[in-house]
């Protein structure tokens, strides 16, 4: 861990250790440089507002599921842009809308239930808006993405 990350990941708990992943492997391969915590809107509410007011991070990004307050708590301590992750469960519309429903004023930019991968991509985007190797990067995130498409066309439907 470096000691000024660009991008605080956080976990409601040790259980969303999965969908961090994901998300962790795509900061890596963006060059992008993150912390990850475990800390929790409803079990440490202390913790979690010390975590975040003294955090020197960019961006946050916020993996919680059940009544996910998380990305919302993040966000009330700090004017810098949180990403919420909804977590699948038993019922996979409450992580969802408890992530999307923000009040307003407080917002989160929320992506897809489990898409850890798609919060490190966002957190990216935010960061190459200033950061040139950032932005190269994921150019070439998008090329390999294209080339897979393309070469799984040809595979599975031949030459067009
Ligand atoms: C949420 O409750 C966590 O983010 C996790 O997704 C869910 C279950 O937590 P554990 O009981 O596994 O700690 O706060």
């Amino acid at each position: 861990m470096t000691s000024n990350p660009s991008v605080l990941v956080v976990m409601g708990s040790k259980s969303d250790l999965p969908i961090a992943e994901k998300c962790l492997a795509v900061l890596k391969e963006l060059g992008v440089t993150y912390q990850l915590m475990v800390c929790s809107a409803h079990r440490t509410p202390e913790e979690l507002s010390a975590l975040i007011k003294g955090s020197p991070s960019e961006v946050f990004v916020a993996i919680a599921g059940l009544s996910a307050a998380l990305p919302g708590a993040i966000a009330a301590y700090t004017l810098r842009p949180v990403i919420g992750v909804p977590v699948s469960g038993k019922l996979n519309l409450d992580s969802i809308l408890s992530i999307v429903q923000m009040p307003p004023g407080i917002p989160v930019g929320a992506v897809g239930l489990d898409m850890g991968e798609n919060a490190g991509i966002l957190a990216a985007q935010i960061l190459a808006v200033k950061d040139h190797d950032i932005f190269d990067k994921l150019k070439a995130h998008r090329a390999k993405m294209r080339e897979k498409v393309m070469k799984d066309a040809e595979e599975t439907c031949g030459k067009a």
